[in-house]
């Protein structure tokens, strides 16, 4: 399984406040934060599509993602609205598994869910075991409300970057702002910078 290399995760101080980065306060509960209604798909009737920069497609049944192999991250949790939750644990598969038959000479990426949900990043964020698709939160399937059947998981970026109900990838030659990016949000989003807001 590939080495977990989130920031809180591994050789760090028991001290739970090291874990926080700056501006950020911990829960306990696991909040719910959707900008719509939840989108109530099945896993028989989801897919995820992978479009690359030349329209080449490609798309995985839920049979094909569960055919792939699985790992079981636990990682921290860092939202903009300065909540953080530590030590989660998920099942799903790595953006490095799936990605790795593709063809691409892309650099950005635009993320799509079910329900027409967006969000960027470079392509290089979801690489080398930083992000999963993931299907399962702390072993029972993951609920509709928290992005079930499947959702991305990209913990080392502000929570808003982990698209629930997530349906495909868009591989990209330029970057192109996703739905909180265009109300000015800040195209990357490092908790560890505080890059909240664009120009933070
Ligand atoms: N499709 C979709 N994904 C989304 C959102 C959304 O509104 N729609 N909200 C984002 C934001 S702002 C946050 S903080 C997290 C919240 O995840 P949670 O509801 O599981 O806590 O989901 C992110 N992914
Ligand atoms: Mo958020």
């Amino acid at each position: 399984m590939t080495p977990i290399r989130t920031p809180g995760f591994l050789g760090r101080p028991r001290d739970p406040d090291v874990h926080l980065p700056p501006g950020q306060y911990l829960v306990h509960d696991f909040p719910v934060l959707s900008a719509g209604p939840t989108p109530r798909v099945d896993a028989e009737d989801w897919a995820f599509t992978v479009t690359t920069e030349t329209g080449s497609r490609h798309t995985w049944s839920w049979a094909d993602l569960m055919a792939l192999p699985q790992e079981t991250p636990t990682v921290d949790l860092h939202c903009v609205t300065k909540w953080s939750k530590l030590q989660t644990t998920w099942r799903g598969v790595a953006l490095d598994t799936i990605l790795a038959r593709v063809d691409s000479a892309a650099d950005f990426v635009l993320v799509r869910s079910h329900g027409g949900y967006t969000t960027n990043l470079p392509l290089e964020d979801l690489l080398d075991g930083q992000a999963w698709v993931v299907h399962e939160y702390e072993g029972e399937p993951l609920a509709a409300a928290h992005g079930g059947p499947a959702r991305l998981l990209v913990p080392h970026l502000y929570l808003w970057k982990s698209a629930k109900w997530v349906s495909g990838l868009d591989l990209l030659t330029h970057d192109e702002p996703g739905f909180w990016e265009q109300l000015g949000y800040h195209e990357y989003g490092d908790p560890w910078r505080e890059q909240r807001y664009a120009g933070d």
